[in-house]
């Protein structure tokens, strides 16, 4: 028998220093599986509570009480389900939690214990978790990175207002191939850096720090380092933005603090559609704020269907606001973070939407991130086409890329989606 005899939580440490939860299952029959949530830095109003304990400690950032409930109320309530039965598991504990937010026992605890299941019963099976996930599917492709190479935003003191300026190696014809591109793009952005005195070591997410007076000087920067590494820029190399506009505007007014302009939603459109005609761009993600959902449906019918207009806090990792936003029109992109959601069950639905709606999905970890690799397995499980880890630098990215390299072995396929089936390849 395989149903669930215990969780255990555990106080573990995040890239940030910052204290987080681990969820360690146990399996009637000895197996085991183990998850870390992670946590991000700028958040949209519907994710699932993080919880944190508050008071002195750790600027407030504990966790004791989620920890507690993974080994408390959580554990009780599990113990006995089958962890085959990941949505029976899961709303379990979505029914214990009783809140619309998982406000009372956690989204980190939940996501966690959640994640920690998949991973007990893969090892029950014993079988890799994104083989259990594809459930008996055998088209596997490795999903195309989504790598930053300047860190801005809530992830840089707001050195720069745009979050991630990223690169994805469009031309790659492996996943090996666009780690390697990948690499010479990050190593020529810290020669130009360090050649121009700009070099003043890395953000939160491993991409360097933009010590630049514009946000289009990092633009540039970008297309200049994808040259200096030897390939074309938007035919090899092509750009990706997070403007993460949530995070300086409200109510269709934005703080261009960098540029030292506020400007309202039709200003912040028209800069943005300038950048895209200037510079190879293929996706951007969150170009207005999240309550601003006319705007960005007047955004995404202007950028055109060849680019990824991609929806991270303006959707949440929520079936029913991928939903909402379809009818809109208001984006052709979701971004899949599983601690939005705060278990897993909520983030294949609200994959299942996206792909209902016809949209593209992009699996995504957070700016707060540790070792654990479970969001690659989701990607080559649930044949999602791109990954978005942060940068190229700092083991708690790099032990993503590389469980990548490892999957690409044991499947001996290291094959991605082909360029023709992204939004960018389709006319090309
Ligand atoms: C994002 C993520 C990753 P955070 O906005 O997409 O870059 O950041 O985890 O801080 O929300
Ligand atoms: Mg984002």
């Amino acid at each position: 028998m395989t149903e669930i005899a215990n969780v255990h939580g555990r106080r573990v440490w995040d890239s940030r220093g910052r204290p987080t939860v681990e969820a360690e299952v146990q399996l009637a029959d000895g197996s085991i599986g183990r998850a870390i949530a992670p946590a991000g830095a700028s958040t949209g109003s519907g994710e699932a509570v993080d919880k944190r304990d508050g008071g002195d400690a750790f600027g407030g950032f504990d966790v004791q009480s989620a920890v507690a409930a993974v080994s408390g109320e959580i554990s009780d309530a599990l113990c006995g389900v089958d962890p085959r039965d990941q949505v029976a598991a899961d709303q379990t504990m979505i029914d214990l939690d009783g809140t619309p937010t998982k406000a009372r026992l956690g989204g980190n605890a939940l996501v966690a214990t959640s994640m920690a299941i998949a991973h007990a019963a893969a090892a029950a099976e014993g079988v890799p978790l994104w083989r259990y996930l594809a459930g008996g599917r055998q088209d596997f492709t490795l999903p195309l990175p989504e790598v930053q190479i300047f860190g801005g935003g809530a992830h840089a003191g707001r050195r720069v207002d745009i979050q991630d300026f990223m690169v994805i190696a469009t031309g790659a014809e492996t996943y090996t191939q666009a780690l390697e591109w990948t690499a010479e793009v990050y190593r020529a952005a810290g020669v130009l850096m360090a050649d121009a005195g700009l070099m003043q070591g890395v953000a939160d997410e491993g991409g360097f720090w933009p010590a630049f007076e514009t946000n289009e000087l990092a633009l540039d920067y970008l297309v200049r380092a994808i040259e200096g590494a030897g390939f074309t820029p938007g035919d090899e190399m092509a750009i990706s933005l997070d403007i993460a506009a949530t995070d300086f505007g409200k109510n269709g007014r934005y703080r261009l603090a960098t540029d030292d302009r506020d400007v309202d939603s039709d200003a912040l459109a028209e800069m943005l559609l300038g950048w895209l005609e200037r510079y190879p761009i293929v996706a951007i993600e969150d170009p207005l704020g999240e309550d601003d959902h006319d705007a960005m449906a007047m955004f995404t019918a202007a950028a055109g269907p060849e680019v990824e207009i991609v929806a991270d806090d303006f959707i949440c990792t929520s079936a029913s606001l991928i939903e909402a936003a379809h009818a809109g029109n208001a984006c052709n992109t979701a971004l899949i973070k599983p601690n939005q959601a705060g278990t897993l069950t909520e983030a294949k639905a609200a994959l299942d939407a996206a792909r209902a709606a016809g949209w593209e999905s992009i699996v995504s970890a957070r700016s707060g991130e540790t070792e654990d690799v479970t969001i690659v397995h989701l990607a080559v499980g649930w044949g999602v086409k791109q990954l978005k880890v942060g940068s190229f630098a700092r083991s708690e990215r790099m032990a993503k890329w590389n469980e990548g390299l490892r999957i690409v072995e044991a499947l001996e396929n290291d094959r991605l989606p082909t360029r023709e089936s992204f939004p960018w390849g389709r006319n090309g």
